[in-house]
């Protein structure tokens, strides 16, 4: 069974000490890395959603699946990604997080391991994240961007309120903003002001990237 079919079937299974385990062996044993998981595991979910859109599972297998692999990503793969980056120079600070009336943690935590893993210092909020909150983060450690992803088109309008309220407090100008998220669009980013969009994980770090050259 490939690495994919594995991971697959611990997830469908909910079976969490099954996924750790696996996790565990597969960077024990060098067979794969833990951002090649964190992929492996970010396109399962877009399965699995879809397989949610066409009514194929149900919510509770949604809640099951999601549950299992963010045990994985915060308990094995996060800290793999840590631990190997403790020595690493850092390219800038971010402040990420889910933004407010949002739980989708998913992606959101995936772009934060991919932008760990390339270097830079993350800051990771969790979700439902407050303007207040993003901001004052960002000014305690001197980050130079803030990162809002949001699942929900009921949900992107905060993305815009942390923008104005930057603007209120005359700190727009400090910090580069992103957004992301799946009903999220570069359309979206120029309409609110933001300073880029970013498709997935690995675009994410591209454009960060560009904005702190
Ligand atoms: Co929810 N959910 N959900 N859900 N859920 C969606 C988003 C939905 C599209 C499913 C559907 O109905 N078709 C739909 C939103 C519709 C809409 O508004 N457009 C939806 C809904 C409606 C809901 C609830 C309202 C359901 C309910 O209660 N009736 C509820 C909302 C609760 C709330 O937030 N207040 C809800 C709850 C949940 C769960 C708790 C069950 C669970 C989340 C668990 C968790 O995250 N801890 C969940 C899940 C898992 C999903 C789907 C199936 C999968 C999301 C995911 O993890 N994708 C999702 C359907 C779908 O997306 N097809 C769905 C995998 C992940 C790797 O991709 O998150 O897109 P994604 O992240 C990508 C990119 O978007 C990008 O990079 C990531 C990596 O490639 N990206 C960024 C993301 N953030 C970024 C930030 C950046 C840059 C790039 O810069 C800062």
């Amino acid at each position: 069974m490939s690495l994919e079919e594995q991971v697959k079937e611990l997830v469908e299974e909910w079976d969490e000490d099954g996924l750790k385990d696996l996790c565990h062996s597969v960077l024990d044993n060098e067979e794969a890395s833990a951002e090649d998981l964190l992929e492996i595991i970010g396109n399962l979910m877009k399965f699995i959603g879809s397989q949610f859109e066409n009514e194929d599972i149900f919510l509770p297998d949604l809640i099951g699946a999601a549950g299992v692999v963010k045990v994985a990503i915060d308990e094995v793969l996060d800290p793999a990604i840590r631990a190997s980056g403790s020595e690493k120079k850092t390219l800038g600070k971010i402040v990420i997080g889910t933004v407010e009336s949002d739980v989708h943690s998913i992606g959101k935590d995936l772009v934060s391991s991919f932008l760990f893993s390339n270097g830079f210092d993350v800051y990771n909020l969790g979700v439902e994240v407050t303007a207040d909150e993003f901001i004052t983060k960002a000014e305690e450690v001197g980050a130079k961007i803030i990162g809002m992803s949001s699942l929900l088109t009921m949900s992107m309008d905060f993305q815009r309120q942390v923008i104005e309220e930057l603007k209120k407090r005359g700190l727009r100008e400090k910090y580069k903003v992103i957004v992301g998220g799946a009903p999220t669009t570069d359309e979206w980013s120029e309409q609110i002001g933001a300073d880029g969009w970013a498709d997935d994980a690995i675009e994410t770090v591209s454009l960060v990237k560009k904005l702190i050259e």
